[in-house]
């Protein structure tokens, strides 16, 4: 029978083909009736290349697949994935951990960058020719120097934040399940609490249920008129329709934003705000880093049908 990849987005050109030499690559996106093609090759496909925006390993979806013996996830985040069904099915789990650390924690920081120095603002200033025509200055940004920054998740991602934020002179506070005991920072059990504190606060957490709309308009408030929300995490952790209200009421004094509830549509009201910093999910977006992740999902392909152990397994 036919070895079937079902691949459900692009990744670079040169894996894709490095991938083809392996498999008959099934490239759902590009299927005029990606349902017929699924149902007319159900049988032979054995492994998933998946994307935090293609469409979601769900139990159905897994069903429907008798032979599939791998999901590998071109990413982190795994919240697309039934991780329970893949378990119950024995289908094994991949996903690309740590190759995408510092260029996601170096995103966060521009991010953080970007809405206190108002950089971005600061750059329109200049192209439309308001420095040239309008005397008065441009107005002023905020320090980061004896700024605290409340990170919700440290985990890989958060620690690599927290590293960078503290190399700018920021004081680092965090919220997350368990308190750490191999960091410096303190530690909060009470997010509602810690957002009081800091100044940015930045998430960096694991998205799906656990953490859905974690952050509302309870916790927006409590960070307060001078705080700066940052997001590098995933679209769901924020209730976008609050943090909107936030923004609009000035409850908040900024947001720095990567992902979105429903990428790629991003909300009007946020389009029109000046104090908002709008990247199209680009976190780890390099072609070092995506060269690194595409080589680590084919090298857990074939770990896999070579019956070599998994290289980066999530279950
Ligand atoms: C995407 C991400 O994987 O790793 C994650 O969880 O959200 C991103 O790095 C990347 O955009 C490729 O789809």
């Amino acid at each position: 029978m036919t070895r079937s990849l079902l691949a459900m987005a692009p990744i670079l050109p040169q894996q894709m083909e490095e991938l083809e030499q392996h498999f008959s690559v099934i490239k759902l996106w590009k299927e005029t009736d990606p349902e017929d093609t699924l149902h007319a090759r159900s049988k032979e496909v054995r492994a998933i290349l998946s994307t935090y925006n293609g469409p979601k390993i769900s139990k159905r979806l897994m069903g429907a697949l008798p032979n599939l013996e791998i999901v590998c996830q071109y990413g982190v985040g795994v919240n697309n994935i039934d991780l329970a069904e893949a378990e119950r099915r024995n289908i094994a789990v991949t996903y690309t951990p740590d190759v995408l650390t510092d260029d996601v924690a170096d995103t966060a920081m521009g991010l953080v960058l970007a809405v206190m120095r108002r950089l971005c603002e600061a750059d329109m200033f200049v192209r439309v020719g308001q420095w040239t025509q309008n005397s008065s200055a441009f107005p002023l940004g905020s320090s980061l120097t004896r700024k605290t920054m409340g990170i919700v998740g440290l985990g890989r991602i958060g620690r690599a934040i927290a590293r960078r934020a503290e190399a700018f002179g920021m004081d680092i506070i965090y919220f997350g399940r368990k308190k750490k005991n191999d960091v410096p920072y303190t530690y909060f059990d009470d997010l509602a609490e810690m957002a009081a504190k800091c100044d940015v606060l930045m998430l960096s957490c694991v998205g799906g249920e656990e953490t859905n709309q974690l952050i509302n308009a309870e916790i927006l408030n409590a960070l307060g008129a001078k705080g700066v929300l940052i997001n590098i995490a995933r679209g769901s952790v924020v209730d976008e329709a609050a943090l909107i209200e936030a923004l609009v009421t000035k409850q908040i004094a900024a947001a720095g934003l990567d992902v979105y509830a429903k990428e790629p549509y991003v909300p009007e009201e946020l389009l029109k705000m000046d104090n908002v910093v709008l990247l199209p999910h680009i976190a780890s977006a390099t072609s070092e880093t995506r060269a690194v992740m595409g080589e680590l999902v084919i090298e857990n392909l074939l770990a896999h049908f070579d019956g070599r152990a998994l290289i980066s397994p999530v279950l």
